[in-house]
């Protein structure tokens, strides 16, 4: 009963044991990539990754155990530059193609990455950073046949002139311990961080949509972006995996969905929650339950959009699965209860020893007994998922950064000593040992009947040209339901606070709801111990011109601006006269 094991992604190691296989992928020339009309058969990938490998090593001086950085929508480009830079024995550091500017090159230094793989679709975005680049040493490709950018050669015909030999899939020196990839996670403090992905645990990632059913005559539609663990190791690493084919499209577009699922013969999708949500919001039409798809593999399904969604466009098997790029474990529904993300079993505590803890929201920390550790929480109680930390569920943590790394291990959780990954997502665990997601901690909060993401404003805060770092925080209000989104900003050295600018940018970019309401300066804010405290004594503080000594602003929406606040708004705000 292999079914079983599938609960956790630590279970997957003995998945592919038994299937006495070390490396993931499957060579056969069965599946093939089809991305607008281009189709690639598996030997094609083959043959181009081979050019591509020599091309890099013969062009760039690759060295195994380099870090490359490619910065690239989906496109076929993006596999065969994998596969090569897996034949090299180099890690491929994998920017999102939607960042510009700092945090582009913020990603690019964190890797550590010289070279960067681009294209000329990327040309404003590359030539922006271009500059920077330079000074820092990078050198910057683009994998076309021409350059419109001076300073960045066109590395096409020298991958077209190389051999397409046969060539091992791996450096001899590559491990399973080898770091394979970088995925960047948005993080908490605003800028992204590189999440370490090992070549074992691609092999684990990869063998998720095995493991959920995919088959090798499955067409596997993916337009979720390459640059997360998603679109990459599940989506194209589960097809090369499988031998399966993988339908790519650059962009998730809710009216062209269905039609490319028909035209391509498509039987398996891949999701996030945001998007199975467009689709029932999408308007109907007489076809929606015309289609092969029999499966739908992803994460982040809430019930009810669950429950909408076959009801609308049929019977199809549905995967939620539960799982950080950089945790140690994860989970799949492998019983198809609606809104589950998994089941407990004994297999699962064997691979995986997860725990859900009780955990104080208003502090933002786990509560401690008189002994100084941690609570489990009864069934049907939230808690705070943590995931044991051994030799077979290790935590990689994130690149050229041990503060950040740290901050995500509990220690002294049960016994003095212990290590757990904080998962940061609050579960639940029901009376039949069902799991269900219900938040993460201190990452989003209600305001105005609106879920906010702080991680998703403060990654539009920090494009800000004047900010350095960003922390987005909700913050009470009396007599307002939920709370109100307030950022604490540090500003780029000899930069100032230009309050018109921001509500510009914030207009353009957030939703209404989504734009911090308040703003408050500081220049320490790294400095402030760890990073949860640090959001708590904010929350603490709140808004108040009274205690707070900061620089502090309101986002006047008849002014158009963020304005010095004052005690007269402050009082305003808190009798209701001035209302948000
Ligand atoms: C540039 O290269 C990318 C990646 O190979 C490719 O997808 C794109 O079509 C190329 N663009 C042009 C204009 O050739
Ligand atoms: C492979 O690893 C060995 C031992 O660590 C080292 O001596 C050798 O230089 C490596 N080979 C390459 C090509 O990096
Ligand atoms: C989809 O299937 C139909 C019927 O089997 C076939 O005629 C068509 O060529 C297929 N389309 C693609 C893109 O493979
Ligand atoms: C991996 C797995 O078994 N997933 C199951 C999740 O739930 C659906 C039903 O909605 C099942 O069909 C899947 O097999």
């Amino acid at each position: 009963m292999l079914g079983v094991l599938v609960a956790a992604v630590a279970g997957l190691l003995l998945l592919l044991l038994l299937h006495g296989r070390w490396f993931p992928f499957l060579w056969a020339d069965l599946g093939a990539f089809v991305a607008l009309d281009e189709v690639y058969t598996f030997s094609d990938m083959e043959r181009r990754s081979n050019r591509a490998a020599r091309a890099f090593a013969l062009r760039l001086g690759l060295q195994p155990g380099q870090t490359v950085a490619v910065f690239l929508p989906n496109v076929p480009a993006y596999v065969w530059t994998w596969l090569a830079l897996a034949k090299l024995g180099c890690a491929m550091a994998c920017l999102n193609c939607n960042v510009r500017g700092r945090a582009l090159l913020h990603a690019r230094s964190a890797a550590r990455a010289d070279i960067v793989l681009s294209c000329s679709e990327l040309q404003a975005a590359v030539e922006e950073v271009l500059p920077d680049l330079k000074q820092e040493g990078v050198r910057v490709f683009y994998l076309n046949s021409t350059s419109p950018t001076p300073g960045v050669e066109a590395l096409l015909p020298a991958i077209e002139a190389a051999s397409d030999e046969p060539m091992p899939q791996y450096h001899t020196n590559t491990t399973t311990a080898s770091k394979a990839i970088y995925i960047y996670t948005s993080g908490t403090t605003g800028l992204p961080k590189a999440a370490v992905v090992t070549e074992m645990k691609v092999m684990m990632v990869a063998n998720l949509a095995r493991i959920c059913g995919l088959r090798e005559n499955d067409i596997v539609y993916t337009t979720l972006p390459l640059y997360h663990s998603a679109g990459l190791l599940i989506g194209v690493g589960g097809c090369l995996e499988v031998g399966a084919t993988c339908v790519l499209r650059a962009k998730f577009s809710a009216s062209q969905f269905w039609d490319d699922c028909r035209r391509y013969n498509v039987t398996v999708i891949q999701y996030v929650g945001e998007l199975m949500r467009y689709l029932c919001n999408s308007p109907r039409r007489a076809n929606d339950r015309e289609h092969g798809v029999r499966l739908a593999i992803g994460n982040g399904l809430r019930a009810t959009v669950w429950k909408e969604f076959l009801q609308r466009f049929g019977p199809i098997s549905i995967s939620e699965f539960y799982g950080a790029t950089e945790g140690n474990a994860g989970f799949i529904n492998y019983t198809g209860k609606i809104g589950a993300v998994g089941r407990v079993n004994v297999f699962l505590k064997a691979f995986a020893s997860f725990e859900l803890i009780k955990y104080n929201v208003e502090e933002d920390e786990p509560v401690r007994n008189e002994h100084g550790f941690c609570i489990r929480v009864r069934p049907g109680e939230t808690g705070l998922l943590v995931i044991k930390i051994t030799k077979s569920t290790p935590f990689h943590g994130y690149a050229g950064d041990s503060q950040k790394t740290e901050k995500k291990i509990l220690r002294d959780v049960f016994v003095k000593g212990d290590a757990f990954f904080n998962s940061g997502d609050l579960l639940m665990m029901d009376q039949e040992k069902f799991l269900y997601f219900q938040d993460r901690v201190g990452d989003t909060f209600r305001w105005k009947g609106e879920n906010v993401a702080t991680t998703e404003v403060e990654a539009t805060l920090a494009m800000v040209d004047f900010i350095q770092e960003v922390n987005v925080y909700g913050v009470p209000v009396p007599g307002c339901e939920g709370k109100c989104g307030m950022a604490a900003v540090r500003l780029k050295p000899g930069q100032s606070f230009d309050g018109e600018s921001l509500y510009t940018f914030t207009r353009d970019t957030l939703p209404i709801y989504a734009a911090p309401r308040f703003v408050r300066i500081q220049n320490v804010l790294e400095i402030t111990g760890t990073f949860k405290q640090c959001k708590g004594n904010l929350v603490k503080e709140g808004f108040d011109p009274n205690i707070i000594t900061d620089p502090l602003f309101f986002r006047d929406e008849k002014k158009k601006s963020y304005v010095p606040m004052n005690p007269n708004i402050y009082a305003n705000i808190l009798d209701g006269s001035l209302n948000l």
